[in-house]
C-alpha cells in the first residue's frame, strides 16, 4: 500500500475532503483528525478506507501513519502522532469502496512543541 502512495493518484474524481485537526493549536503527541468525505453532488461518501500519513518538510525523518474509522456516514476520525513540532503535511490515501484511489492532502503549519 506504501507503494502506491508515493506516485499521485489518478485525478479521480470530485473527491472533496473537509478536515480539520482538534484540540487546537495543534500541539506535539496525538491529535483528532476529523474529516468528512463529499462527492460532487456534496453527499456523505461512505464505506472509504482512509490511511493517513504524516510527513515532515524536512529529511531524515520516518512518517508517521493512522487508519481513520468511519464514525458516521461519510464522517471518519483518526489519531494522529505529531512526533516533533514544526510544519507537516498530511496526505489522505483514500480508497474508495467501489475501488478507485484518491489522494488529498492538508498542510498543518507550525505544530507547537510541548
Ligand atoms: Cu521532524
Amino acid at each position: 500500500m506504501v507503494d502506491g502512495c508515493r506516485k499521485p493518484a489518478a485525478p479521480s474524481s470530485d473527491l472533496k475532503i473537509e478536515a480539520s485537526i482538534t484540540p487546537q493549536p495543534v500541539r506535539t503527541g496525538t491529535e483528532t483528525i476529523s474529516f468528512r468525505l463529499l462527492n460532487a453532488a456534496n453527499s456523505p461518501v461512505t464505506g472509504a478506507h482512509v490511511q493517513l500519513e504524516g510527513d515532515m518538510n524536512h529529511p531524515g525523518m520516518a512518517p508517521v501513519f493512522a487508519d481513520a474509522v468511519e464514525v458516521m456516514p461519510g464522517d471518519y476520525k483518526a489519531a494522529m502522532n505529531f512526533t516533533m513540532g514544526g510544519d507537516w503535511t498530511i496526505l489522505f490515501h483514500i480508497a474508495l469502496r467501489d475501488g478507485p484511489k484518491v489522494e488529498r492532502q492538508m498542510d498543518v503549519r507550525g505544530v507547537e512543541s510541548n
